[in-house]
């Protein structure tokens, strides 16, 4: 079946770590969800996207709002967490209505798998 776009938009992700020596920063990311997969992609001017990253719906095993008095050290200040396979993605939505969109979208995700 041919995937069905479902949200796209512009945040911030954390680095996922997965290596001891991974870096920890913070990238600016163009999101598609669609009916398989959350992929994540570089945009630059007069350059054609870059994907960094695809993670299927079905290896997603929880999304939340994060909840942190802890001060942001990114643009965008509404976050939420994505755990799949054994890693949590951060990402920052640039507001609230927004993250709610996303973190929704993303619950039902695996409904769209069957
Ligand atoms: C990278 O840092 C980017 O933040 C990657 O994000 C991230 O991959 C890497 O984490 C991290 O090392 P540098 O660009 O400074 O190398 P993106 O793919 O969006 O560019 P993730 O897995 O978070 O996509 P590791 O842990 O995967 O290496």
């Amino acid at each position: 079946m041919f995937p069905r776009v479902i949200l796209k938009g512009t945040m911030i992700k954390k680095s996922q770590q997965k290596k001891r020596t991974s870096p920890s920063n913070y990238k600016e990311r163009f999101f598609v969800l669609d009916t398989q997969d959350l992929k994540y992609s570089e945009r630059r001017p007069g350059k054609k996207p870059m994907l960094k990253g695809c993670i299927e719906l079905s290896r997603i095993k929880c999304v939340e709002i994060v909840l942190s008095d802890a001060p942001i050290p990114c643009n965008y200040k509404y976050p939420f967490q994505v755990f799949h396979d054994n890693y949590y993605l951060y990402i920052f939505a640039p507001d609230n209505d927004c993250r709610q969109r996303w973190v929704r979208a993303l619950k039902e995700g695996n409904l769209f798998l069957h």
